[in-house]
């Protein structure tokens, strides 16, 4: 590792580069704050894909809470209840005869999936544990300059203070080349750094032993599971002495510290718990000794670079971008366009930290837990949660971080196949409302929200984006279109004529519009995404050139699933039914599907359907939990209203935000950041209704600006400049020679050109 010569080189690259930022410095995008965190809400996240850790900046104590997100309670378990269909046909009779409370009842006792043990609930992602370095030298003492950061531009979190006279500085970072969450300590003063450095975890069979006297190995298995947990944390010094002791690792007299911690389990995948944790990280380590603490942070700042700078967002400089976040996020109100781009970019800096190729999906946490009884469970709530956090993937040139939804889906595609049997006798594959680490894909907890047919078919449209944005058709045709067939599949099976109205309508059933309402037959959103699924399904096949007599079923049974309707409120019905109550200000409002993140209503393409969208938003209200105000900003960029957009979009930073700028549903919820991340983005693009829209709900709030890198549908890339709203320039970028089209206002212009650069000619 590192001579003391190297480290000290280091502290004066360290400066050097500090100095450098600061003079660019107006457009630093930085979480800033004045004291450590007191809650875990205020603790900073960073995180590597699926090695993560908050970070608290403690003085007399530093914690580092840390997630690896294969560690969920429980064990590789079929959840699907066997026999199930044979009560299908009475809950749909019962259904169909408005006995909503008898068909409940059978439903919740036959119905519902078999959870371990019996229940019907699914396991819940758990903590790994906390890495803690006490100073005992610093207590009672008040620190000088105390400032805390993250840095979103190179994913490092920094604490530095001044005590004594002596400067003392804590970068942490995880590295996702390297696996490794890593820590250093610097003191401006020779041989001023003391402290001991332990780890704790809150599960079963926990071991804590020094192997040599820098390296402490933690084991133990998950409370209420089965899987093998490993902490290994090396710790490195350039001065001074290191001693193993009783409390943890003592760091005496030292110039500065590399603490590099990894973890790993025994998950290999949602079937299989018998890796080896020890060898994984082991593995990890050796690669440690042959770098440096300066290639180690190079390198993982240029990894993630490469993700997260490829957007860049620029709507004006403001006064309060110097202020601590918490105050700038009180101010909002009275305008701090900075702040705009702080909270977009923080959602891309979230979803890298997140989701990387290999590992987890985002979950309902992302992958910050701290909780051994987190809020449902913060596994995978795909009746939106899930498909949130994944809305800013493609459009804003993170497609990688798409890949462990993806890789999910075809797990779940295997688990699923078995419900679809088993419940529906259907071919296929169906997911419900969630999903957990062991691919439970069968309806849980009660009927009246478990049992919604339609949690794969929405994940689908993320295949499908996939590849609009990404125009992969070997990926389409290996990946992406088996599992859209198999979705399709579920419903030219599942779904039901509707003898009722004499019109042949196709609807779902058992099914309910989420967590609204109760269990129904032909909920309007079930209806939206299954057209969805069937038009993308034909459009894939007929790319692929594959099954030209299943596209023919799809295409005439898609005319045939029940139409949106238009109540007597002039609303958009959420039912069948005419029976929607404009007092409900219920926070799902699931039946807009179709107009985000679905495509079949527009309001040029379909103006009644959108001003009945209108409606629906108006008795809805502006309020809701974090997610639901986050999807209402996307809702109304779709009704190309930027105004309202950027209103919602300020109730969510007022309201649903916690200090460290996380969604607050409340509790804490990720999917309201990606959620705000995409309806910014939409803002200035969309790409669904068979164009690029420039600017289609630019609000005036934001009447200045520049972007760089989003991504349109067709492989394109995108730059602009605006100003007093209006485009000044437009620059579309794609590796093929390709054809489109391009609105802005009312204008459309008809585009071909080669692989490079295309310039929007404007007046
Ligand atoms: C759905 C939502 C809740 C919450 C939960 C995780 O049940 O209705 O608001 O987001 O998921």
């Amino acid at each position: 590792m590192q001579t003391k010569l190297k480290g000290i080189l280091l502290m004066a690259t360290l400066v050097a580069a500090t100095c450098l930022t600061d003079a660019a410095g107006e457009r630093e995008l930085k979480l800033r704050y004045e004291q450590p965190a007191n809650q875990w809400v205020e603790a900073l996240p960073i995180g590597n894909g699926g090695f993560g850790a908050m970070v608290f900046g403690g003085l007399e104590q530093e914690r580092i809470q840390f997630n690896s997100d294969t560690l969920f309670n429980g064990q590789p378990h079929d959840y699907a209840h066997k026999g199930a269909v044979k009560h299908l046909p009475e809950i749909r009779r019962l259904l169909l005869e408005g006995k909503q409370k008898e068909a409940d009842r059978l439903a919740g006792r036959e119905f519902m999936s078999v959870g371990a043990g019996g229940g019907n609930r699914q396991q819940a992602y758990q903590p790994f544990g906390d890495l803690l370095l006490s100073f005992p030298g610093f207590k009672g003492k008040a620190a000088d300059g105390y400032r805390r950061e993250l840095d979103i531009d190179s994913a490092v979190a920094l604490v530095e203070f001044v005590l004594d006279g002596v400067t003392f500085k804590r970068e942490v970072f995880a590295s996702h080349p390297d696996n490794v969450i890593v820590t250093r300590l610097e003191s401006s003063r020779t041989g001023s750094l003391n402290f001991i450095a332990s780890l704790t975890c809150p599960h079963d069979e926990v071991t804590i032993k020094f192997s040599g006297k820098d390296l402490l190995v933690m084991t133990g298995k998950v409370k209420k599971g089965v899987t093998r947990l490993e902490a290994r944390l090396l710790v490195l010094v350039e001065g001074g002495k290191v001693i193993a002791g009783d409390a943890g690792i003592e760091i005496k007299g030292a110039d500065s510290a590399t603490l590099i911690l990894a973890g790993a389990s025994s998950f290999v995948n949602y079937k299989d718990v018998s890796g080896d944790p020890s060898k994984v990280n082991e593995a990890t380590l050796k690669k440690m000794t042959e770098k440096t603490y300066e290639e180690l942070k190079s390198d993982h700042i240029t990894d993630y670079r490469t993700l997260f700078r490829r957007v860049e967002l620029e709507v004006g400089i403001s006064d309060r971008a110097k202020l601590p976040t918490p105050q700038r996020l009180k101010a909002f109100d009275q305008g701090d366009p900075q702040m705009v781009e702080l909270f977009f970019q923080f959602g891309r800096y979230l979803l890298i930290a997140c989701s990387r190729p290999g590992s987890q999906p985002a979950n309902l946490q992302g992958l910050w837990n701290e909780s051994l009884k987190p809020p449902w469970e913060s596994k995978y709530t795909c009746n939106i949660n899930t498909e949130m956090n994944y809305w800013p993937a493609e459009l804003t040139n993170l497609a990688e971080c798409h890949e462990p939804l993806i890789s999910a889906l075809k797990d779940l595609s295997a688990t699923g196949a078995n419900v679809a049997k088993e419940h529906y006798g259907a071919r296929g594959w169906v997911v419900h409302h969630n999903f957990d680490l062991w691919r439970g894909a069968a309806p849980i907890n009660a009927a009246n929200h478990g049992i919604w047919q339609t949690g794969g078919a929405w994940m689908c449209q993320h295949l499908w984006w996939h590849y609009e944005f990404g125009g992969d058709k070997d990926y389409l045709a290996k990946t992406a279109y088996p599992l859209m067939k198999g979705a399709a599949l579920f419903f030219v099976d599942a779904l039901v004529e509707d003898a009722r109205n004499g019109k042949g309508w196709l609807i779902s059933g058992p099914s309910n519009s989420p967590e609204n309402g109760g269990l129904v037959m032909g909920p309007t959103m079930d209806h939206q995404i299954i057209r969805n699924l069937f038009g993308n399904t034909i459009e894939a096949s007929r790319i692929l050139d594959v099954d030209a007599e299943l596209r023919k079923q799809l295409a005439d049974m898609r005319k045939r699933i029940a139409p949106n309707q238009v109540g007597q409120h002039g609303q958009l019905q959420e039912w069948l039914e005419d029976k929607d109550n404009p007092g409900n200000r219920h926070r799902h409002v699931s039946h807009l599907w179709g107009l985000h993140p679905g495509k079949e209503i527009h309001p040029r393409l379909t103006p009644e359907l959108a001003q009945a969208c209108r409606v629906t938003l108006k008795h809805r209200g502006d309020g809701g939990t974090g997610w639901s105000k986050a999807w209402k900003i996307n809702f109304w960029t779709r009704l190309l209203d930027g105004d309202h957009s950027f209103k919602m979009l300020k109730e969510a930073l007022r309201g649903n935000t916690y200090p460290n700028l996380f969604d607050a549903h409340p509790p804490f919820q990720i999917d309201g950041n990606f959620g705000a991340t995409s309806g910014v983005a939409e803002m200035l693009l969309q790409s669904h209704a068979g164009d690029l829209h420039l600017l289609p709900a630019l609000p005036s709030a934001l009447a200045t600006g520049s972007v760089k890198g989003l991504r349109a549908r067709g492989a394109l890339e995108v730059d602009m400049s605006w100003s007093g709203g209006n485009l000044t320039k437009a620059v579309i970028r794609s590796k093929k020679p390709a054809k489109f089209k391009v609105r802005y206002k009312d204008k459309v212009t008809d585009v071909k050109m080669d692989a490079g650069e295309w310039t929007m000619p404007l007046k």
